[in-house]
């Protein structure tokens, strides 16, 4: 039967990163996967997570079974990074389940969705992560897009969003981007994510919240303030969180899913659902992720090593998009590429067309995704000039 199959292309983002590991230009700058380096291109263990792992070497007791739900002091802890330590809905409303990634996360949502409503259709942004497309598809649902970004003005399309969702019923579930938007880098101010809050609660849909670069964006708390917004304003919801970037923890798989109901016994029956779900897709999720994180943040020491951790990650992304407006400008570039200073996380798009892309990559050895999406971590100061000499050649 295997005969029968018919090759299927790879994901382009992961191809790319191939590709660029291939090229032995000496020059050769990687800006496509969304993978967080240093100033040394290297993305080396976070200290606090050595610090935790040694910990557990020590301390670890059984490799026994881990149960459904995973760590759940984890689970608890994310739901307060996620929520606020003073969220209200802490106390009875919310139930999570530690996942296999970001990614995990959102498989375990699609199937707990087609569990609620057979018929349901997810909304997503243009663009979106190429990955959730192809991820609820895959599980059934039926996907539409709503306007979101402002190719031309680099901004958002926000009354063309606005008008979109107000013709999303009672019944499908609107995915949003909670901080640092993949790929476009836009992310909705506060007052508009009040408005969409308030839109979700009038129209009845169910917002599904991705947080995949909490911290990256402007603080740990600001980047979740949309969502607490929404959580606040709804009686039901969905978060799929990530901690791949901001614990670097990526090849780790830990994530969380967490569902937000409207009183204590929705959400018994929906965790009843949830675990269940898991239990039919992976049984349990792996459990030494959900240790290093629940282990951080249980020892005041190791918290203030990760936030400080954080903050670096965080300033430096943002000293490169100010970096990558300024170079460019120096270069004599007439376009203005100020949008990326003001833009959040690790993406923006360039926005320059497929054969400078190319040119790009042919000539310079500079990899972006095919989109003109840029990881700005890719950039370092000795990288910058070169850098900004390639774009301004290919854009004359
Ligand atoms: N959601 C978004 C928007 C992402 O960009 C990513 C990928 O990095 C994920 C979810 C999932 O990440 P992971 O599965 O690596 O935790
Ligand atoms: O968009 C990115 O680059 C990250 C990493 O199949 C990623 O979200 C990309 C593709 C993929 C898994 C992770």
């Amino acid at each position: 039967m295997f005969s029968e199959l018919k090759p299927l292309p790879t994901d382009p983002i992961l191809g790319l990163m191939a590709a660029y590991k291939q090229d032995t230009n000496p020059n050769k700058i990687d800006l496509g996967v969304g993978v967080y380096k240093d100033e040394q291109g290297n993305t080396p263990v976070l200290r606090a997570v050595k610090k935790a792992e040694a910990f557990r070497l020590e301390n670890e007791t059984t490799k026994s079974y881990i149960g459904l739900a995973g760590n759940l002091d984890f689970c608890q802890k994310m739901e307060t990074l996620l929520l606020g330590e003073h969220s209200t809905l802490l106390a009875n409303r919310v139930r999570t389940a530690q996942a296999p990634g970001g990614t995990g996360a959102l498989r375990v949502a699609a199937e707990f969705i087609k569990r609620c409503n057979t018929n349901a259709t997810v909304w997503v942004t243009t663009p979106t992560w190429a990955n959730h497309i192809s991820l609820f598809e895959a599980a059934g649902l039926t996907v539409k897009e709503y306007p979101y970004y402002d190719y031309e003005n680099k901004g958002l399309l926000f009354d063309e969003m606005i008008n979109a969702l107000k013709q999303v019923p009672k019944g499908d579930v609107v995915l949003l981007h909670a901080c640092c938007h993949n790929p476009s880098g836009m992310d909705l101010d506060q007052a508009q994510w009040k408005v969409v809050a308030e839109l979700a609660k009038e129209q009845g849909f169910t917002p599904l919240i991705d947080i995949a670069y909490q911290g990256f964006g402007t603080s740990l708390e600001e980047d979740a303030q949309g969502l607490r917004t929404v959580a606040d304003t709804v009686d039901e919801m969905i978060i799929c969180s990530s901690c791949s970037k901001n614990f670097g923890l990526y090849r780790e798989r830990i994530g969380a899913c967490s569902i937000i109901a409207k009183d204590s016994a929705t959400a018994d029956v929906s965790n009843s659902v949830l675990l269940s779900v898991v239990r039919s897709i992976y049984s349990m999720p792996p459990a030494h992720g959900a240790d290093i994180v629940n282990t951080i943040l249980s020892s005041t020491e190791l918290t203030q090593m990760w936030y400080d951790e954080l903050d670096e990650m965080r300033g430096r992304i943002n000293g490169l998009r100010t970096l990558i407006k300024e170079s460019l400008a120096a270069k004599g570039v007439e376009q203005d590429f100020s949008f990326i200073d003001r833009q959040h996380g690790m993406f923006s798009f360039l926005g320059i067309n497929k054969e400078q892309i190319d040119r790009l990559r042919t000539e310079y050895a500079i990899y972006m995704v095919g989109s003109s999406r840029v990881n700005v971590a890719g950039v370092s100061k000795d990288n910058i000039d070169y850098f900004a000499d390639a774009v301004a050649s290919v854009i004359k």
